[in-house]
């Protein structure tokens, strides 16, 4: 059986969501975060050595990263299901939000997390404004003008159509629920982009997704 491990308000959050599409058997091992510091118990390194989640195990493999695990998942198991057929257009679409949730759009967002914990964070009083002034600077100049320009791309490539590869749900939507999910908790995406909410409406209220978050518990990024 598939195992899935999981992480609470986390990317492994859609490695649920797309088992619960696929109607799969699977078991799914909780792990928490440190309330604290948010991060991962350190003895995830015994699942994976990078001790990042989600991570699966299917017999003897154990593979980590999410666009990873959700190719595995549906070469294996989908049937041609939530990938449009190859040689088309939708395909095409489909790769490259694959690798952009990822590969653009959360660098980004991490930024932005990162440089916003410096700015609050609890430092001696003769050094805050100095660590204030500088991330609060890094943020004007580098950080906000580009997830702009991400939140703006990605509100005009739902001009033409409802999900980031066309006409159909695809895994390219389950692959990008996180970037816009996090953008919509902590990066200012609001109803100013009105397609990217609908599209979050539109993901959020599908039958798997809500098993998925019965199945995992809350999720709030
Ligand atoms: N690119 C990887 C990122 C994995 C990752 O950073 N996971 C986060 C959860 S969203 C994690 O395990 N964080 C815990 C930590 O850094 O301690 C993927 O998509 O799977």
């Amino acid at each position: 059986m598939i195992v899935l491990h999981h992480l609470n308000n986390s990317r492994s959050q859609r490695v649920l969501w797309l088992l619960e599409e696929l109607g799969l058997d699977y078991e799914i091992i909780k792990h928490r975060r440190d309330p604290e510091t948010n991060l991962a118990p350190p003895d995830l390194v015994q699942v994976h050595p990078l001790g990042k989640l989600p991570v699966i195990r299917d017999g003897a493999l154990v593979l980590a990263e999410s666009g990873a695990i959700i190719e595995y998942l549906l070469e294996r198991y989908g049937g041609g299901r939530l990938v449009p057929p190859p040689g088309t257009p939708e395909r095409v679409r489909y790769q490259y939000f694959m690798h952009y949730a990822e590969g653009s759009a959360m660098p980004v967002l991490l930024l932005k997390v990162v440089f916003d914990q410096i700015e609050t964070a609890k430092v001696p009083f003769f050094i805050r404004p100095l660590t204030r002034g500088l991330a609060g600077r890094v943020k004007q100049v580098l950080v906000q003008p580009q997830l702009e320009r991400h939140l703006d791309f990605m509100e005009a490539e739902l001009g033409d159509s409802p999900w980031f590869a066309g006409e159909q749900m695809t895994a390219a939507d389950l692959q990008m629920s996180f970037p816009v999910q996090a953008a919509a908790a902590r990066a200012g995406l609001d109803g100013s982009r009105p397609r990217l909410m609908a599209w979050l409406d539109r993901i959020q209220s599908r039958p798997a997704y809500l098993r998925s978050i019965e199945r995992g518990g809350p999720y709030q990024l």
